[in-house]
């Protein structure tokens, strides 16, 4: 590749970056998408869509979570869910809800996205999925989230909880999760241990696929 070949491969990659509006990397290493569709609209009355992107470069994984739509004014838990034992997750659909609440609980999500792994939250690799600090959406439901993290160290504490695998994100899915303290749930809706079932019902799911 000649000089000028490069520049303009270089311009053009760049164009391409900004009009894709999130942090890419136009030069870098791999990069991930996960579209967002929304769950549970008929508890939170609202789609909540979105888009997580997971890009590495230069030793770091930067975690970018864009979402629309989601019950405003409150903290949303995010994670990437999956399986420890290498089988590829999936979001689950409403009509895979087994009960019928037409509600789709954290736990009924675990035969499709398996279980919570890494936290979307100020310091990823602490792991802290009941502790961290999670964003909080805005009047209109609305936040932005954007980390970067060493890979080694996030890596690091992954294999310490999950030993043996490796981050995988091409076979993980992301779920946003959460409705408002207030609202009225039926008793079969179920949660992780002593966390209450609002705080972790699925609100968003989408899978990451490895992008271009
Ligand atoms: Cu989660």
């Amino acid at each position: 590749m000649t000089h000028t070949q490069a520049l303009k491969t270089l311009s053009a990659a760049a164009v391409l970056a900004l009009l894709s509006g999130c942090a890419s990397n136009p030069f870098g290493g791999p990069h991930y998408v996960a579209q967002l569709q929304p769950l549970n609209t008929g508890v939170t009355g609202s789609a909540t869509t979105g888009q997580a992107t997971f890009t590495e470069q230069g030793g770091a994984l930067t975690i970018d979570v864009q979402v629309k739509g989601a019950p405003p004014n409150i903290e949303h838990w995010q994670h990437f869910h999956g399986f420890a034992d290498g089988r590829a997750a999936t979001c689950p659909k409403m009509s895979d809800d087994p009960d019928t609440d037409k509600i789709l609980d954290l736990l009924e999500t675990a035969p499709f996205a398996g279980t919570t792994m890494v936290p979307f939250i100020a310091h990823p690799a602490t792991m802290d999925i009941p502790k961290g600090t999670y964003p909080k959406a805005d009047a209109s439901g609305a936040y932005h989230y954007h980390v970067t993290v060493p890979m080694a160290e996030l890596q690091a504490a992954f294999s310490k909880q999950f030993p043996g695998q490796k981050l995988d994100l091409d076979k993980r899915v992301v779920f946003i999760h959460g409705v408002p303290g207030s609202t009225k749930l039926p008793a079969s809706v179920q949660s992780l241990g002593p966390i209450p079932a609002q705080v972790t019902l699925p609100i968003a799911c989408g899978v990451i696929r490895k992008a271009g």
